[in-house]
């Protein structure tokens, strides 16, 4: 035992020292908690091909990089493990998820919303205004209006949480998935719901609100993400001032082509 010791503590403390140590790159030596946790991601986010399919994980790692336009190579590289870390939005990246036909999209012009509690991370009145300017993105160029209730029923309800909170699909703490939301429908279609153990802010600090916010309900009505990088729908956060923010034209002719355009006149 104490040999083994001994040799446990010379791996750790001189191996990075010692460079003609035969090391194996990394790409080629996944240990197990690695492989567990692109596993665990290529499920999450891109499920729809390994459940008709019976892929290996290189060619589930291959339809990852494809989406986001990494080099193709089935392995866990460094690229590959950077996107793997980002913080991130908690739907699918795969368009077809759906278990029904067709794209959901609400029947009506006329939504209602209701920010059903609070982050502790800003004063409410920011919170009401981060909601409000990221609805209006979507409103800005599309014939929707909406309109806020504190009571009864709303089609897009907001709500923050953490880990488990009422819906089956468990935040993951600090970092990672940033929030989720449901494509146009009954009950908890159209609801938008934000992880709380992230840190909300209204600056370029930690994560901004409203850009999620933003992001968000472009699920609540209808779209699915996009790999155009730079488009409000592509699924991984990256800050830009919510001051001078206009929506990405891939974003903009997306949600023209379900609602069409805002009346000239309004
Ligand atoms: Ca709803
Ligand atoms: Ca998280
Ligand atoms: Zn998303
Ligand atoms: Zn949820």
């Amino acid at each position: 035992m104490g040999t083994m010791h001994y040799l446990l503590l010379c791996a750790v403390i001189f191996l990075p020292e010692i460079p003609a140590f035969p090391v194996q790159p990394k790409t080629e030596s996944w240990n197990s908690i690695d492989l567990e946790k692109v596993k665990g991601y290529l499920d999450k986010f891109f499920p729809i091909l390994a459940k008709t399919q019976n892929l290996s994980i290189e060619e589930r790692i291959k339809e990852m990089q494809r989406f986001f336009h990494l080099t193709v190579t089935g392995k866990l590289d460094t690229e590959t493990e950077g996107i793997i870390k980002m913080p991130r939005c908690g739907m699918p990246d795969v368009a077809k998820y759906q278990t029904f036909p067709g794209t959901p999209k609400w029947k009506k012009t006329h939504l209602t919303y209701k920010i059903l509690n609070y982050t502790p991370d800003l004063p409410r009145r920011k919170v009401d205004d981060a909601i409000k300017r990221a609805l209006m993105v979507w409103s800005d160029v599309t014939p929707l209006q909406f309109r806020r209730v504190h009571m009864g029923r709303s089609d897009l309800e907001i709500k923050f949480g953490i880990r488990e909170h009422g819906d089956g699909n468990p935040f993951d703490g600090p970092g990672g998935t940033l929030a989720h939301a449901f494509k146009p429908g009954p009950g908890i279609g159209g609801d938008a719901h934000f992880d709380d153990d992230e840190k909300w802010s209204e600056v370029n600090k930690d994560i901004n609100l409203f850009l999620v916010a933003a992001h968000e309900f472009g699920h609540s009505l209808g779209l699915d993400h996009s790999n155009v990088h730079g488009a409000l729908m592509y699924p991984l956060y990256s800050y830009e001032n919510p001051e001078t923010f206009k929506l990405p034209e891939d974003d903009r002719r997306r949600i023209q082509k379900l609602y069409g355009k805002k009346p000239s006149n309004s």
